[in-house]
């Protein structure tokens, strides 16, 4: 009997301790979870164009911090296009990049998985890759380009592939 009674204040004593810390915690200690795990937020860029021009298609791209996003650069040129940016490498986490293909039945297969720092991808005509990644940082990011130099000597970026990117 004496020893419950003396419990019981112990225990409260430690809930108000618990409480106080969880309170004094700055707010991203408290996130929940895995974020890399949330569903995917997807965003489609398309490499080239059709017609053969150089260019990024949308050149504006925005993405916000904490959201997990599954970037699909789809190359529909006859050309090979990178997606190259170390501004943007720089405030990502990247939780992989994938490479995907229609199978026989019409539905899409993986083919590979890469894990790691990824700063640039290249994409071949007619395909496409995935790139998984959560923003850690903000930013506005101007050093989006395809640096491939065509046969006229100047480089995509030159003819316009370059494009921007906010972080908010
Ligand atoms: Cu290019």
């Amino acid at each position: 009997m004496v020893a419950k009674e003396c419990r019981a204040p112990a225990t409260r004593r430690s809930l108000v301790l618990a409480v106080a810390a969880a309170a004094a915690l700055p707010r991203a200690a408290r996130a929940a979870g895995d974020m890399t795990r949330q569903e995917p937020t997807e965003t489609v860029v398309e490499l080239g164009r059709p017609d053969g021009a150089h260019a990024f298609h949308p050149n504006r791209l925005r993405f916000e911090t904490g959201r997990l996003y599954r970037l699909v650069l789809r190359n529909v040129s006859r050309d090979p296009h990178y997606f190259t940016s170390d501004e943007f490498a720089a405030r990502v986490f990247t939780r992989k990049v994938q490479v995907t293909q229609a199978g026989p039945d019409g539905r899409r297969v993986t083919l590979a998985e890469f894990k790691g720092a990824i700063r640039e991808i290249e994409v071949y005509p007619g395909h496409a890759a995935e790139w998984w990644f959560v923003p850690v940082a903000t930013g506005r990011i101007t050093d989006l380009r395809c640096g491939i130099v065509g046969a006229d000597g100047r480089s995509h970026a030159q003819h316009g592939m370059t494009g921007e990117i906010e972080i908010v």
